[in-house]
């Protein structure tokens, strides 16, 4: 009901950050990509197998002058994993404790999301992905969302050896989207979801020009040969920005989904990461993804705030200028000042620069086990850190479960009408 509503609003409005002036509006009329890296974990940043880097392009990226690069961003999905992520970043909602969001709420829900808050301020918006367009209900969704332009498999030339898993092959995928972009009216927002580097991370022998790891775990040792093929994609595809001058006037977003490497490898895990042996701790600090934001005159460096997929949509609504003050959004600008940097899993454990609480465990920010040697603020501070995950998980569970954005009256906001788009454009 509408009153469910204002509980949400009035427990968001509690935490509401201030935007951060240095970077308010700094992207403002730029045209945005965001590049989904499927299954890449931050592990894989400046990674070597056997004295060679596993992602040079992404690498070079991740350290460029303009780029702004997260090291402590986590992903944050549950059974959902990609679509998962795809509804944090463009609604700053949660996930569902189990499914999906886009499959189960996709189609009939009410949402404000970011291709539809940009749409009306004048933006193109467009998602390419190389498999079939239904996959976790995307076609649907993304009507939802206010999606003008759906470029799925359909759109893209398919021959043999084009695909492999789930779709066009990254560097394929890449290069065929560009006749698309090239005809979007600027300026535009455009998301590029790759899929190669994707479980069971198969790959053809001619673009497998990296060496396997040798952890002995089958599943796992093919991991950094699908991640090397994306990075080259990814380059490839930097090179295309260069040349049309498109890097000058567009803001790139690149951000890796969720794991590649389940904990069900532990032994692996520890082998990559050269050590003896893994505890949750470290399986939780494993779940890194990248989250980079760039364009040419970006302050950049490597930023240390502790968040995840559900601060994105905030981000780069205070980059693009766009006042969020009054959404229902869950997550928080990364570059706001007085953020809480409490990351939430999508099982009610969480992370934070102070203390985690790993299944009942409590962690220090060195690792270490504290549940039974907390003072009493500590134990305090604690308890706070569990409510609140507790408080977003559960308003944001409300928000998608009871349709909440049904009742939602904002000033400036239009709904979205699914029935405005089709998607059965001529394809090229
Ligand atoms: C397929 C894809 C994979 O279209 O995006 O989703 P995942 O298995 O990673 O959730
Ligand atoms: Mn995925």
């Amino acid at each position: 009901s509408s009153e469910d509503l204002k509980q949400v609003e009035a427990f968001l409005d509690k935490h509401r950050t201030m935007p951060n002036m240095k970077y308010f509006g700094k992207a403002k009329g730029k045209n945005v990509f965001v590049i989904h890296l499927e299954s890449f974990q931050q592990f894989l940043i400046d990674y070597k197998v056997n004295g060679k880097e596993v992602t040079p392009n992404l690498n070079k990226f991740y350290a460029n002058k303009n780029t702004l690069s997260f090291d402590n961003f986590f992903h944050q999905v549950g059974q959902g994993k990609t679509s998962d992520a795809e509804t944090m970043l463009e609604t700053s909602l949660f996930g569902l404790p189990s499914g999906s969001v886009m499959t189960s709420y996709g189609t009939n829900n009410t949402f404000e999301a970011l291709p539809a808050l940009l749409d009306q301020r004048g933006y193109t918006t467009a998602s390419f992905h190389g498999d079939v367009g239904s996959f976790w209900n995307r076609d649907n969704t993304y009507k939802s969302w206010g999606y003008k332009y759906f470029f799925s498999e359909d759109y893209y030339q398919n021959k043999t050896n084009y695909s492999i898993g789930y779709g066009l092959k990254d560097k394929i995928f890449m290069d065929q989207s560009i006749k698309y972009i090239e005809k979007l009216p600027q300026p535009f927002y455009a998301k590029l979801i790759t899929v190669t580097n994707h479980y069971p991370y198969e790959l053809d022998k001619a673009n497998q020009t990296i060496e396997k790891t040798t952890t002995g775990d089958a599943t796992v040792d093919g991991y950094v040969q699908t991640a090397h093929y994306l990075d080259q994609s990814f380059g490839e595809f930097l090179d295309y920005l260069k040349k049309t001058g498109l890097d000058k006037t567009s803001m790139i977003v690149a951000y890796g989904d969720h794991y590649g490497i389940s904990n069900n490898h532990k032994k692996a895990i520890a082998d990559l990461l050269h050590k003896k042996e893994v505890d949750s701790y470290d399986l939780a600090m494993f779940q890194k993804v990248p989250f980079m934001i760039h364009f040419p005159g970006l302050k950049g460096g490597i930023n240390h705030t502790y968040g995840g997929e559900i601060d994105v949509m905030p981000t780069l609504l205070d980059l693009m200028g766009i006042k969020d003050t009054h959404m229902i959004q869950f997550g928080h600008d990364l570059l706001a000042k007085d953020r809480n940097q409490t990351v939430a899993f999508r099982n009610g454990d969480f992370v934070s620069p102070t203390f985690s609480k790993i299944g009942s465990t409590i962690y220090n920010a060195q690792g270490e086990v504290v549940t039974d040697k907390l003072t009493p603020e500590q134990a305090k501070e604690v308890k706070e850190q569990e409510n609140y995950v507790d408080d977003e998980l559960s308003y944001s569970d409300k928000v998608v479960t009871g349709d909440l954005l049904r009742f939602y009256k904002p000033t400036g906001f239009k709904k979205v009408n699914p029935g405005d788009f089709t998607y059965n454009y001529k394809r090229a």
